[in-house]
């Protein structure tokens, strides 16, 4: 028998945790064989919540669940983990500045950083979700310098998703027929989803689809997708959140298809002019190893401006946290 992986979840006792930490236990992330061990890090006065959620984990009497603790303590929440998603993150309140809001997530994921730098496993794979989450990836990232770059990585795949079905059902084909999906940049409204290298029966879907839908239609739906869940829902995106976070470590962990490829920010080593560092959405491919980013893509003058918008954005988060002394 396999010893469990431990898998740390911060903000665990937050929407997204409560739809996340369920499906990591059932096995859905890293497989039917792997069992795991849960590491639930929140605020101190969210602990009595988490403890909550931790009655109903044991109440799923989960055969692949080997253990479950609950800390306010990021030392101990990392001590040995190989799998580490980072989800509690500090939400933009009424009034606040852009500067105040990364000052803020500043507090949280340094820390974090530090403590994954101190205690995490060898083969820590860490996901950002908290927003703002390309920046608080590399805020963790520059405080863990004996962690590989290449470990860290933020969420695209919730953006990526959402472009899948939006293009399934314009072309009236079912989402698994989609391949090729790329969202670049940031994790904002500025992200580019990316139909030209995008494919279904092995053609191009931009050129399937008329241009004014493209631009006009898809790109916006995509990239404004979650004020339209937080708008009917009267809550942001949870569920969907969590599904993103599964795919996304089940895609890095088991590997992607052969011929497909799916979208992860994870530090740029210069790749189709991102400056070096900045943690950017791009087409990537896993072997069960490191992402690996997609090159060789040919980029044209639409795609470049969209691209070189995101990442200017990118480069001005980046910017601000140096300015504050946060990275
Ligand atoms: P909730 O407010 O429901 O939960 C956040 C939890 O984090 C709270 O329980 C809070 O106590 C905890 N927390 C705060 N500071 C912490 C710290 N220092 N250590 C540990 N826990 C801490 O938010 P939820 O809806 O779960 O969303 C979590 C984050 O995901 C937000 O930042 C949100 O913006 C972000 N999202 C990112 C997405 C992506 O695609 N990258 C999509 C969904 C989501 O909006």
């Amino acid at each position: 028998t396999k010893s469990p992986v431990k898998v740390t979840v911060t903000g665990a006792a937050g929407q997204i945790g409560y739809a996340l930490l369920f499906r990591i236990a059932s096995g859905a992330m890293l497989g039917p064989d792997t069992p795991v061990s849960l590491s639930l890090l929140e605020i101190t006065p969210a602990l009595k919540a988490a403890e909550g959620t931790a009655m109903e984990l044991d109440d799923c009497a989960f055969p692949l669940l080997k253990g479950i603790e609950i800390t306010d303590d990021a030392n101990k929440a990392f001590s040995g983990t190989s799998v580490a998603l980072l989800v509690g993150a500090r939400p933009r309140g009424p009034g606040m500045e852009r500067a105040d809001l990364l000052q803020a997530n500043g507090g949280i994921f340094k820390p974090q950083g530090e403590a994954l730098n101190a205690g995490a496993a060898d083969d820590i794979r860490v996901l950002v979700v908290g927003n703002p989450a390309n920046t608080n990836a590399l805020i963790a990232h520059s405080h863990a310098p004996d962690i590989p770059a290449e470990r860290f990585s933020a969420m695209m795949r919730l953006d990526h998703n959402r472009a899948l079905t939006q293009v399934a059902k314009k072309l009236g084909v079912g989402v698994d027929e989609v391949t090729k999906m790329t969202i670049w940049g940031n994790h904002s409204a500025s992200q580019y989803p990316d139909l030209f290298h995008a494919q279904v029966g092995g053609k191009s879907v931009a050129e399937q689809v008329d241009q004014t839908w493209l631009s006009d239609t898809f790109i916006p739906t995509v990239a404004k997708r979650g004020a339209a869940i937080i708008d009917a829902r009267g809550a942001s995106s949870a569920a969907s959140a969590a599904n993103a976070a599964i795919d996304h470590v089940r895609s890095w962990v088991h590997g992607t298809p052969a011929d497909d490829w799916v979208s992860a920010a994870i530090p740029s080593t210069g790749e189709y002019g991102v400056p070096e560092g900045l943690i950017s959405g791009f087409p990537v491919t896993s072997d069960g190893g490191d992402w690996k980013v997609v090159e060789g893509l040919d980029i044209d003058e639409f795609s470049r401006a969209r691209i070189d918008a995101s990442v200017k954005e990118l480069t001005e988060e980046r910017d601000a946290v140096k300015g504050l002394g946060l990275i």
